[in-house]
């Protein structure tokens, strides 16, 4: 994960437990974890969050990113020649030779049919929806940065060619120099386009984060975001859509023995955890966990003698002494560049006369943790930490293979002195 997204969520944890210990912050640097009170009520859990800067910053996400030059880094010239800034942008929505979908209407460049960008906007007014969704890059194994997107259904966009038959599914690229190497690619079933599973949100042609307009290393100026999915279904510098009669996925992430069809994982990581710690005082420890299509019931601590066996035949400690953490509530204030408050326009899965979430944790967004340990003896220790889904499934479980996203139970040490 980016540090600087990680830093946020440090800087609220501080503030909270400094209050806790009433100790100046440079004594605090010194001694980060030493000197708390022991005290956490849950009223001083809910303040904390309101400080919380939940959105992180688009120049703060981590990136996923393949090639030289970068795209977004072309000068002016090109940039604008490549179709890379908003005034210059095409897209092309266009029927697979190879396996032709019969459109009434393509919207093609070499047509002068294209999608531009006054057209995107155009769109925008009427169609625009914003969703919170959390970037992962599925073998990263820790989220990117979590996001306020916005874009404009694909499906309204596909309705305009007037697809009448032979459509199965669509393949979808990003600006890439024209070099193999820098080619990204990925594709979706048409009926997860035309139609959004209960409670899901949109695909969406996505042209603004945190609202702002995309930079062009966030993938702007027009990147598509899948909400249900990890990072290689959102490819970046979105120019090409092809509608296709094959039934099969053509991803770029099927290379790299990724898999291709998963939808994301609910898992717990550590954010603050001290390495060190005077015997006798509180140990504050603090996390995030990914919210996944199972959702997100608690986020549990296992705090085990470093020089313990380890149980036989339970590699993923499912009968291990496991203690729920605090799940913090949502957000007062989001951060991310945006004005303090509720939103100020309609999100989905927020409710339009509160603004507020109308439930929380939020799948395909984080939801924030921490926990206090006391009376723990001198000793080495390891620390872990791990979700259970809205299902009762204890991560890993119910997918734990690497390649459909990485979601191995996270361990620390630590020391009481
Ligand atoms: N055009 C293009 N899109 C892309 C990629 C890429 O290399 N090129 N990487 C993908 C992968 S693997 C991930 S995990 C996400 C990461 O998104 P981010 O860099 O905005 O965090 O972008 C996706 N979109
Ligand atoms: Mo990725």
């Amino acid at each position: 994960m980016a540090d600087s997204f990680n830093a946020d969520h440090v800087r609220v944890m501080r503030r909270f437990f400094l209050k806790r210990g009433a100790i100046g912050l440079a004594a605090w640097q010194l001694l980060p974890w030493s000197v708390l009170g022991a005290d956490v009520s849950d009223a001083a859990l809910d303040d904390a969050i309101r400080k919380l800067s939940y959105l992180t910053q688009q120049d703060a996400f981590g990136t996923v990113e393949r090639g030289t030059p970068l795209p977004y880094t072309h000068p002016e010239e090109k940039l604008r020649a490549v179709g890379m800034t908003r005034d210059t942008w095409k897209l092309d929505v266009v029927s697979d030779p190879a396996a032709p979908a019969k459109l009434g209407a393509p919207l093609s460049k070499e047509a002068g049919t294209a999608l531009d960008w006054n057209g995107l906007m155009g769109l925008a007014e009427r169609h625009a929806v914003r969703f919170l969704k959390v970037m992962t890059c599925n073998n990263g194994g820790s989220p990117l940065g979590v996001g306020l997107w916005e874009g404009v259904p694909l499906r309204t966009i596909v309705w305009m060619t007037k697809p009448d038959s032979d459509l199965r599914r669509v393949f979808y690229y990003g600006y890439h120099n024209d070099d193999p190497k820098q080619l990204f690619q990925s594709s979706l079933p048409i009926g997860r386009v035309l139609e959004d599973p209960p409670g899901h949100h949109p695909v969406i042609v996505c042209y603004k984060l945190n609202g702002e307009f995309l930079t062009g290393k966030r993938g702007g100026p027009v990147r598509m975001v899948v909400p249900e999915c990890y990072g290689f279904k959102s490819i970046k510098w979105l120019q090409r859509v092809v509608l296709t009669n094959a039934p099969y996925a053509n991803d770029t992430y099927a290379n790299g023995n990724n898999d291709v069809d998963s939808w994301m994982k609910t898992f717990a990581r550590f954010v603050s955890t001290p390495a060190k710690v005077a015997s006798g005082q509180p140990i504050p420890i603090t996390g995030m966990a990914q919210v996944g299509i199972s959702g997100l019931q608690k986020v549990q601590y296992w705090l085990t003698r470093a020089d313990a066996a380890l149980p036989a035949d339970d590699p993923n400690f499912t009968q291990a002494d496991w203690k729920d953490a605090k799940l913090l509530a949502s957000p007062k204030n989001w951060g991310g560049g945006l004005p303090d408050g509720p939103f100020q326009k309609d999100v989905l899965g927020f409710d339009a006369q509160t603004q507020q979430p109308t439930t929380w944790p939020m799948r395909y967004a984080l939801a924030h943790w921490a926990a206090m340990l006391t009376d723990v003896a001198p000793g080495s220790y390891h620390l872990r930490c791990r979700t259970i889904d809205v299902n009762g499934a204890a991560q890993p479980m119910p997918r734990p293979f690497a390649k459909s996203g990485r979601n191995f139970i996270q361990k620390v040490d630590l020391t009481v002195e």
